[in-house]
């Protein structure tokens, strides 16, 4: 099994912290955008949209961070990453398309962590905060969707922002950093695309 990713940006991110946090058997191969290898017919079979991370099982390929988050989990069933019940699994799938269509717009808006820009985050991070306030994971244990909010949380921009008001969503954010996944995906030095 091989991952085609960009590691510098959290939806890939959080693709290899998983991989790496349960030690999964998949390659991890860093895709060149300098080389336009996402553009390339090979990458574009993959994904017509041309974007990483891209999981390779075989013949079967699968683009979408979220999908192949939930993909391994399955997979892998011993990561014990997916809730199985259906109200469980529900709930995944729920944080997991707020990370898609809430998170990630509102984060790709900020300019600069100064208070106006924190303004768009204001409604998420008070959502994020009374959710956890009584849950150490965003389900009933280290799920998946930690690993999708959480590479989120932790880019160069979101590093500076303030969590202070948000206390649960600090000791959440500061548990999920402090990953092994997460740890041995932190962003050291500049990519080389
Ligand atoms: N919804 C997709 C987004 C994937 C995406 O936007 N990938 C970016 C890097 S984070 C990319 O490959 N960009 C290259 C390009 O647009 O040329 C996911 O969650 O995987």
């Amino acid at each position: 099994m091989k991952l085609h990713s960009f590691f510098i940006t959290p939806n890939n991110r959080k693709v290899e912290a998983f991989i790496k946090h349960y030690q999964l058997p998949v390659e991890i191969h860093q895709v060149s955008f300098k080389d336009q290898e996402h553009k390339s017919e090979a990458f574009l079979r993959m994904n017509p949209m041309a974007k990483v991370p891209v999981l390779e099982d075989g013949d079967f390929c699968l683009p979408e961070s979220n999908a192949i988050l939930a993909y391994l989990a399955i997979k892998f069933p011993e990561t014990d990453a997916l809730p199985t019940d259906v109200q469980g699994r529900a709930q995944a799938d729920r944080w997991l398309h707020w990370q898609s269509c809430h998170l990630m717009p509102a984060m790709g808006t900020l300019k600069t962590s100064d208070e106006k820009d924190f303004e768009i985050l204001t409604p998420l991070f008070e959502v994020l905060n009374n959710h956890l306030e009584s849950r150490e994971f965003m389900l009933d244990k280290l799920s998946i969707v930690d690993f999708a909010i959480g590479a989120y949380l932790m880019t160069k921009m979101a590093r500076g922002l303030d969590y202070s008001p948000y206390p649960h969503l600090a000791a959440w954010r500061e548990r999920v950093t402090n990953l092994d996944g997460f740890v041995q995906t932190q962003v050291k030095i500049p990519p080389a695309a």
